[in-house]
């Protein structure tokens, strides 16, 4: 049976409509899934919407729409993008669904047997735009005497009966839990920070409010609806198929990696293990938090009118140009700033001509020269077995990377082997062995061919279609792309398709 490997998205708030941020996310975890998948093991993939609490509801009102009428439009707008970035999740929750709604009224129930939450009353600071609770200490003041949050969000006072969470009790769990396992917060900075809040001191949390109805009733007291952030936290039990611990999909939990930014990181590296622990679930493997962008150092927002929209993206660029450039252009885990021109230097630098044309060249010279077909591996000279050796080890370090996350650095090892063989190419000049050694020319070429086939394959999860033109053009069949399929060799004189561009120069049209 594969080993089985479940990764998740956020889900999104349906406020407003996706941009290139979610996108981000999205893209990594696609990234991320496909590597798996072709790595042998089998893969959920999961996103989905946030579709609940008083954000939510305030933008249905100010669209002057129904709560449910609004969510469903939104809804669909990032089921749109999902599939215009190209991604190949296994299922997209909302958290208005039935399924989802049984789900969090059984956890809160198993919360409830276990005595991990009470009912009281709550009296404090809310931002409903980042939909948290806030202590006095942590807010500022602007100017004009009113309070914000740390991320700049207003807030408000509240004073509601709520139930609340026993938060305060899973301190010391939490970060016996965290000392257990080193890799659960990633990358090791946004570990420390989190280790410095737990240990700062927790205070029970309020898990419900009564202040608005749209949300999920909380079981035996109907005033109350669960906070959002429960509800929404919930929705990666719910699609393993929880609590129906029978359905085969469960097998998936824990999850292996929660990818968020920053932004949530407290939500899904304290709350949801403490929610998980205190109801005798398994907590995740993983939260990695990745950064944030920004344009030209702006935080994106409707009122500066510079969001920008992965679909307008994908069509300037093509869409596995913006991929590569979301996870080549900043480390993962760094926060960046979006840049047109950094994209097009990329693209033209590295996809056209250190890969584009590495493949043109090798694959031109062998539709010319060798009657279009795969020429045989001969006697390696040591220039020949030091490039093929580079290749054959690519797998393995990419591997570690990739379980690390580290997409950017998987990359620049993939690029390491791609301008070896770019100078390879100018050393052995194969060009000019047609005419002196036309079997050392061939010789070369098998080379290269191997060399462009292992970097393909291994570049399928970041550019799936560029790649699987590649791998057409190398005349390997759908069915031997994957990880392990790279052990068999290509046979030799298999006859190959005629070579065509994969990746044209991006020419920036005059304004
Ligand atoms: O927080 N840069 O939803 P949300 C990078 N519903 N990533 C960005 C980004 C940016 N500028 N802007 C958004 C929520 N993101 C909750 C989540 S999960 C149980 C509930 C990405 O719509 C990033 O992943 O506000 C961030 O964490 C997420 O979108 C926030 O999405």
């Amino acid at each position: 049976m594969k080993p089985k490997f479940y990764i998740t998205t956020p889900i999104y708030y349906v406020n407003g409509a996706p941009h290139i941020g979610h996108a981000y996310t999205t893209i990594a975890c696609d990234v991320m899934a496909r590597f798996k998948r072709l790595d042998g093991f089998d893969v959920f993939f999961l996103t989905g919407t946030d579709e609940h609490g008083q954000k939510v509801e305030q933008a249905a009102a100010a669209a002057g729409m129904s709560p449910q009428a609004f969510t469903d439009g939104t809804s669909e707008l990032f089921k749109a993008m999902t599939q215009r970035v190209g991604i190949s999740n296994d299922d997209f929750i909302r958290t208005t669904e039935d399924r989802h709604k049984r789900a969090c009224a059984e956890l809160w129930k198993r919360l409830v047997d276990r005595g991990e939450i009470y009912l009281g009353g709550y009296e404090g600071w809310y931002a409903v735009r980042d939909e948290a609770f806030y202590d006095e200490g942590e807010l500022a003041t602007r100017p004009d005497g009113t309070k914000v949050a740390p991320s700049g969000a207003p807030v408000e006072w509240v004073v509601e009966p709520s139930y609340f969470f026993r938060l305060s009790a899973w301190q010391d769990r939490l970060l016996a839990f965290y000392d257990a396992n080193p890799d659960f917060i990633l990358p090791a900075t946004r570990r420390n920070e989190v280790t410095s809040f737990v240990k700062s001191g927790l205070r029970d949390l309020s898990v419900s409010r009564t202040s608005f109805k749209w949300g999920i009733p909380v079981p035996g007291d109907p005033d109350h609806v669960m906070y959002v952030w429960l509800d929404a936290l919930a929705n990666y039990i719910t699609a393993a198929g929880f609590p129906d611990e029978a359905d085969p999909k469960w097998d998936f939990w824990p999850a292996d990696v929660h990818m968020v930014g920053k932004d949530i990181l407290r939500f899904h590296a304290v709350y949801w293990p403490a929610f998980l622990l205190a109801a005798g679930i398994a907590a995740p493997r993983r939260v990695f938090a990745h950064g944030w962008w920004t344009v030209a150092g702006e935080k994106m927002s409707k009122s500066l009118g510079n969001v920008l929209d992965p679909q307008e993206l994908a069509d300037t660029y093509g869409l596995d140009s913006l991929r590569y450039f979301l996870l080549r252009e900043v480390p993962f885990g760094n926060d960046g700033t979006f840049s047109r021109k950094a994209l097009v230097s990329r693209l033209n630098v590295e996809l056209a001509n250190d890969l584009g044309n590495l493949a043109q060249r090798s694959l031109s010279l062998i539709a010319r020269n060798c009657d279009g077909r795969l020429p045989d591996s001969g006697p390696r000279t040591q220039d020949d077995a030091i490039m093929v050796r580079l290749a054959d080890v690519l797998l393995d370090d990419v591997r570690a990377l990739m379980d690390r996350q580290a997409f950017g650095d998987a990359l620049e090892e993939i690029w390491r082997v791609i301008r070896a063989a770019n100078a390879y190419i100018d050393r052995q000049a194969p060009w000019a062995l047609r005419k002196t050694d036309p079997v050392r020319m061939a010789h070369v070429l098998r080379v290269l061919a191997d060399v462009i086939r292992t970097v393909a394959t291994l570049l399928q999860p970041f550019m799936p279609e560029k790649c699987g033109a590649m791998l057409d053009q190398l005349g390997v069949g759908a069915d031997a792309r994957d990880f392990a399929a790279l052990a068999v060799p290509l046979a030799d004189g298999i006859v190959l398709p005629a070579p065509q561009g994969v990746f044209p120069r991006f020419v920036e049209e005059a304004e």
